[in-house]
């Protein structure tokens, strides 16, 4: 007994020594960093201060947030002391980066190794072999974000953020092995030519770096996902040619979205004896699927519509630099939206994004940062098409993947005015690259994203792949919700009339919607999660509904951070159904309702859960706010306090209540069923009752905040949640403003209220964004006693001279307040003052302009005594 176990015990280690026989471990600590450009690298000179660091890193964490313009786009210094274990005799050294942003030197003791890697997004290995010495190496590697016109991207809405930002990884290999260092860094390509339910065919490419002598066999061992091996076939391979393994399999295991299933192809390098000298694994998945451009796609012949989103490598506060558990993490948050559709975007991502997609059924894109416009000249041209081939390569064996897209949005600059030369250039560019997709990969399709009218396109003749994307923001940046449904008609009718057969997919669409704004009146352009919330509503109606758009994209799974952007959230692009942190806004929860196979129900506002408002009517103790709830089964009732409120059919799986909120902690309970089961969710509400007559003895007027000139709540979440309730007209016993207008921010992509400005010295941006013009005066009729006024100031795209007169009860405050002049331009200014309030005259806060007009961004009243 004890003879067996040690011999098991000696099988083991051996198996094991076996399947390590290619030796990877990242190294992606104890580094350090310089920002800037350094004339001696090597030097161990004490003068330089290296910071350390732990990749994945970026050094663009914080200057992409701050109020300065900008954020360092140039050189930088990574180093690092390795010492390379000793594993095989005459090993071979490889480092692989999984991506460095953008252009990669790397440097071994001091020397250059290979040539430099050009591009951000794409994952390259070096042989370091012949420059290591014994004992201690010094790995230095130079990277460079600069603007470089012949790297793509030139232009796009999202930060470049510079950085090792994913994975570093040491591969030592014995001298005979799957090759490491080439282009795209992968030596295996697996295709099943012809996949059926009762057999498929497997061929598999392998890429070798042996000697001219000697025998060597690629042994090629297909596994299902418990283990069991399916079949082995073991080809010879000659002297610097790539090895073909073909074999068949019998009813195969499909995989689709509703079932993953993946078989494991482990590929071996091995002699005559069986001597195992490297070996790879790699997913296989058994699939056939085909795009129809009237009846949608289909996998395994099943008909099924791609619903699911675009995603950027963003996390708030780490930049580009997101672990492999986040990337993870998003993915999991994908799947259980109920998505079977990812568009990854706009550029190559992750290891690990790819592997997830996998491993739970996501069909999905991939494309290269071939954004806005081309790097407009020859060089530029080859780098993309290069960037295009790694891509595919790198990415070649998953399953996931039905086509490779070429770029995104290209004409953004429009070509003719940039001339002609450029115009000739860029739709070469477009030509080569599609070609290079179908010389690169047979099996899946081509595919370019554009956002401008068909027509452009086909007069420029770039609509040049098999399918086409379009991202369209009706609803958004142009036109209003209801004119959605109408709008993607004619869109898909416009673009089928140039090619009936291409198939055309919604590659993107969305809004913003910054968590902190919510509202009872939900515009276009207001930023507040309730519009969001009903444009993905009126988008999905129409999608599902339009059979011609195969497949469909939300803008964007999670807010991410464009340092030039302006929004709500300065330098945050919030059309995410998730926060840049992975908070859930309440569109999240409306497509778990529409999506999701198994039982859904949840209040969709439920993250918002602080509230206030305005009494119903004096006395009534409660105010009324609706509650929406979301759901897959065919009803639900709702509890405010323990009491019902009744049952609610679902229609398109939302339902509204009318719940009326008392003072202080409210529970919201709802209760569903589907397919024999009971589903639950709750809401704890804290409510603040402000009483319809503010000098109600019952419940005394203590403390109300107004973000005038809007209609959204705004809620301080660097604050404790404090709350600003939305702007309304004075009424008599209550408050409100007296006279003015909304600032209105005439444009034709935001025709709405406020201004798109990233106001200085404050978080708090949607309060300054959003004014009151012109107004007179403000009023608060409340009781008699002590308090304290504060004004929120702010001159935003203001023209000409603007002095204001200010009062308190008709005492001067202010005599000829010139913002701009007195605080810069942009700048938030919050002033307080203690006020006291006598023989029942209330509060009246009043504006004269002396010249232009008045303003006022909010306005906060506070009992102290
Ligand atoms: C687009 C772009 C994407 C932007 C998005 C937006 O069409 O493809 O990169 O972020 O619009 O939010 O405007
Ligand atoms: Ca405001």
């Amino acid at each position: 007994m004890k003879k067996l176990r040690l011999l098991l015990l000696l099988l083991s280690t051996l198996l094991n020594y076996a399947q390590q026989v290619r030796h990877i471990e990242t190294i992606n600590e104890a580094w350090l960093f310089y920002k800037g450009s350094l004339e001696q690298p090597f030097n161990t000179d004490e003068t330089i201060v290296w910071e350390n660091v732990t990749i994945p890193h970026s050094w663009n964490t914080e200057d992409i947030l701050d109020d300065e313009d900008g954020y360092y786009r140039g050189e930088v210094w990574y180093k690092k002391t390795l010492n390379i274990p000793e594993i095989y005799e005459n090993q071979q050294v490889f480092l692989l980066f999984e991506a460095a942003n953008q252009v990669t030197s790397l440097y071994l003791n001091g020397k250059a190794v290979g040539e430099d890697h050009i591009g951000g997004y794409t994952t390259f290995a070096r042989d370091i072999t012949s420059a290591l010495q014994n004992g201690k190496n010094e790995i230095a590697v130079k990277v460079d974000n600069a603007h470089n016109d012949e790297i793509i991207p030139q232009s796009a809405d999202f930060s470049f953020y510079g950085g090792i930002y994913r994975d570093v990884h040491l591969i030592i290999t014995k001298p005979v092995h799957f090759e490491v260092a080439n282009l795209g860094a992968n030596p295996i390509f697996i295709r099943t030519p012809q996949v059926s339910e009762a057999s498929a065919e497997v061929s598999v490419q392998s890429k070798l770096v042996r000697p001219k002598k000697g025998t060597y066999y690629v042994k090629q061992s297909l596994y299902d996902a418990s283990n069991n091996l399916v079949n082995q076939v073991t080809s010879k391979s000659s002297f610097g040619k790539d090895v073909f393994s073909e074999f068949l399999i019998a009813n195969p295991n499909l995989w689709s979205p509703e079932n993953p299933f993946l078989y494991k192809l482990v590929s071996e390098l091995v002699d005559k004896k069986g001597e195992v000298y490297d070996r790879i694994e790699n997913p296989v998945g058994f699939r056939w699927f085909s795009f129809d451009a009237n009846e949608g796609f289909f996998i395994n012949g099943k008909q099924t519509k791609l619903i699911g989103t675009c995603r950027h490598q963003d996390f708030l506060g780490k930049a580009n630099a997101v672990s492999d558990e986040i990337h993870r993490n998003d993915m999991k948050l994908l799947k259980d939206m109920g998505s079977n559709f990812l568009r990854i975007a706009h550029y190559p991502q992750d290891p690990a994004i790819l592997e997830m997609c996998n491993k739970m059924g996501f069909v999905a894109t991939l494309e290269i940062p071939f954004v806005d416009k081309a790097a407009a000249n020859e060089a530029g041209k080859q780098n993309s098409i290069k960037m295009l081939r790694e891509a595919i390569r790198f990415n070649y064996n998953h399953p996931a993947i039905v086509a490779w897209n070429l770029g995104n949005e290209t004409t953004m600059k429009a070509p003719e005015s940039l001339g002609e030369d450029y115009t000739k250039h860029f739709i070469e560019t477009h030509k080569a690259l599609a070609k290079t997709i179908k010389e690169e990969d047979e099996t899946r399709y081509s595919y370019t994203v554009f956002f401008r009218e068909p027509a452009y396109q086909d007069k420029l003749g770039i609509r040049v792949t098999e399918l086409v994307g379009y991202n369209k923001y009706y609803g958004w940046y142009r036109d209003e919700l209801e004119q959605i449904d109408e709008n993607l008609r004619d869109l898909v009718k416009r673009t089928l009339a140039f090619n009936p057969d291409k198939p055309l997919i919604l590659s993107e669409y969305g809004g913003g919607a910054d968590p902190r704004l919510r509202t009872y009146n939900p515009t276009r352009f207001d930023f507040s999660v309730e519009y969001q919330f009903l444009l993905h509503k009126a988008y999905m109606k129409a999608i599902l509904d339009i059979p011609e758009i195969v497949g469909a994209n939300v803008w964007n799974y999670a807010d991410f951070q464009v340092e030039h952007r302006k929004d709500a959230v300065p330098h945050i692009n919030n059309k995410g159904i998730v926060t840049a942190s992975r908070e859930k806004k309440d569109a999240y929860y409306l497509y778990q309702a529409l999506l999701k196979k198994t039982p859904f129900l949840a209040i969709a506002s439920k993250s918002w859960n602080k509230r206030s408002g305005v009494e119903d009517n004096e006395g009534a103790n409660v105010a009324t706010q609706p509650i929406t709830v979301v759901g897959n089964g065919a009803e639900v009732e709702l509890f405010i306090n323990g009491k019902s409120l009744g049952n609610q059919v679902f229609d398109f799986a939302t339902t509204t209540f009318q719940v009326p909120f008392k003072q202080g902690q409210n529970l919201i309970e709802v209760i569903s069923e589907k397919d024999g089961q009971v589903l639950k969710d709750f809401a704890m509400i804290d409510f603040t009752l402000q009483p319809k007559n503010l000098s109600s003895e019952t419940n005394p007027f203590q403390e109300i905040a107004i973000n005038v000139g809007s209609y959204c709540y705004f809620i301080e979440t660097d604050n404790v949640d404090y709350l600003w309730m939305p702007d309304k007209p004075y009424e008599k016993g209550g408050f409100g403003y007296v006279g003015g207008d909304f600032l209105r921010f005439k444009s034709k992509r935001r025709n709405n209220i406020g201004v798109d400005v990233s106001v200085k010295g404050t978080e708090n941006d949607p309060i300054y964004q959003t004014q009151r013009i012109g107004i007179e005066a403000y009023k608060f009729d409340v009781p008699n006693g002590t308090y304290e006024l504060s004004l929120l100031l702010a001159e935003l795209k203001s023209k000409g001279e603007n002095l204001m007169d200010i009062s308190v009860n008709g005492t001067p405050i202010w005599y000829n307040l010139n913002l701009k002049q007195d605080y810069g331009n942009d700048r938030g200014v919050a002033k307080r003052f203690l006020v006291t309030v006598e023989e029942d005259k209330g509060v009246t806060v009043g504006f004269n302009a002396s010249k232009g007009q008045t303003r006022l961004c909010g306005i906060k009243l506070r009992r102290v005594n």
